[in-house]
């Protein structure tokens, strides 16, 4: 199908949804809404919009991007999807690890560069989503520096103030992320992500479930009720690798704090994608990537929420048509995988200031490059130019 065609289509479906039409599992649009009853316009428009889209297609997300290449560094206009593919990507992730203690986050992106970043893709109509590698508040080491924090940073505990102090640091930067009329910019948030693995300080077996689930609790009902920042939609995300396929749905919910808390059910799944350390036949690996995309779009519907992969990737893409054969192909398995709304890549670090292969998008010349312009031209994957309006209600 010709690409206005397409779009014309998914408008005319959201258009269609957004005035109360029925969608194919029954909902209509109106009947889905952020856990913050005060949220931006814009916010719960794309929320709905996103829920309308489901099962038409996935957006393609890109961590970093604007900021810097496998062989550039912050130059205006460039990105390594846009070299590859002929467009940027439709959702851009960005990482706000080090905002309370330096100018630049953890990967070197300078704060205030990282605003224009943000503006620019919203500008173009793509999706911001944030993470956060935050410094551990108890100790001061980074985020991996395991000891048992979150009893420590909790209302009553040693380091709660400092905890509220970074949250404002938080606020002051997500409410002056705006757009061309002033409005702010909806952010999908996900904080505290891959909880169910130990590498984090708010991982598992580091802190209790209940700990985890409180400040989870905590920092919503900070932000929104006491900050005031309704700019949000929260991404939660457990890590595929520290799940059992046969016991997903289950596994899941570790460490959930529950549907008033949360607005994306996310997953990070680099296991199933061809990590080292994954033994697992290929062929059984593609199986449990469409088995965990299916169960976490079914956790989705079962509680009217949005459903994404939230993390993926494989470090320097060894397999050259990863794109088609991985991806598409897992996205298209069956109703279920197709309501995966978007998937972001990591990063792509810099070789020169890293000396490292660590990417996770094609750049041009790369030998994934074709496969990725398949996968880009493929009817259900939506890069930034095919994007319809996610901003406005239609209705
Ligand atoms: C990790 C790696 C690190 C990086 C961190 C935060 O997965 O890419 O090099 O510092 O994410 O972006």
């Amino acid at each position: 199908m010709n690409p206005m065609l397409r779009v014309t289509l998914i408008l005319l479906i959201i258009g269609c949804i957004a005035s109360s039409c029925e969608s194919k599992n029954g909902l209509v649009s109106d009947e889905i809404l952020p856990i913050d009853s005060n949220a931006t316009p814009e916010t719960v428009a794309l929320y709905q919009n996103l829920k309308a889209f489901s099962g038409s297609g996935t957006l393609f997300g890109h961590q970093d991007d604007l900021a810097y290449g496998y062989n550039w560094w912050d130059e205006a206009g460039r990105s390594d999807v846009l070299e590859a593919s002929g467009s940027y990507p439709a959702v851009y992730g960005w990482d706000l690890g080090n905002i309370v203690e330096k100018q630049v986050n953890l990967d070197g992106i300078n704060f205030e560069k990282m605003r224009g970043w943000i503006t620019e893709g919203y500008s173009r109509g793509g999706v911001i989503t944030f993470s956060w590698h935050m410094v551990n508040p108890v100790t001061g080491g980074d985020s991996w520096d395991t000891v048992p924090t979150i009893s420590g940073i909790l209302p009553g505990a040693e380091a709660h103030e400092t905890y509220k102090n970074w949250l404002d640091i938080f606020a002051g930067f997500a409410s002056t992320l705006t757009g061309e009329g002033g409005e702010l910019i909806p952010i999908i948030f996900r904080p505290f992500h891959e909880h169910n693995g130990n590498w984090f300080w708010w991982g598992k077996g580091i802190n209790s479930e209940e700990d985890y689930i409180a400040l989870w609790r905590f920092t919503v009902e900070y932000l929104r009720d006491e900050k005031g920042v309704h700019n949000l939609l929260w991404a939660f995300s457990p890590d595929r690798s520290r799940t059992n396929i046969d016991n997903f749905k289950e596994d899941y919910f570790y460490g959930y704090p529950g549907d008033e808390y949360v607005d994306i059910i996310g997953l990070d799944n680099y296991w199933d994608v061809g990590h080292p350390a994954n033994d697992t036949d290929p062929e059984i690996q593609q199986q449990n990537l469409i088995r965990s995309l299916a169960y976490t779009a079914q956790i989705a519907d079962s509680l009217n929420k949005v459903a994404a992969l939230t993390e993926t990737g494989t470090e320097a893409l060894p397999n050259p048509t990863i794109w088609t054969d991985t991806y598409l192909s897992a996205l298209q398995a069956n109703e279920w995988t197709k309501e995966i709304t978007y998937m972001l890549v990591w990063r792509n670090a810099n070789f020169e200031r890293e000396n490292r292969d660590h990417f996770y998008a094609s750049f041009d010349g790369h030998a994934t490059q074709e496969d990725f312009i398949r996968f880009k031209e493929s009817e259900f994957i939506f890069f930034e130019s095919e994007l319809p309006n996610l901003y406005t209600r239609t209705d």
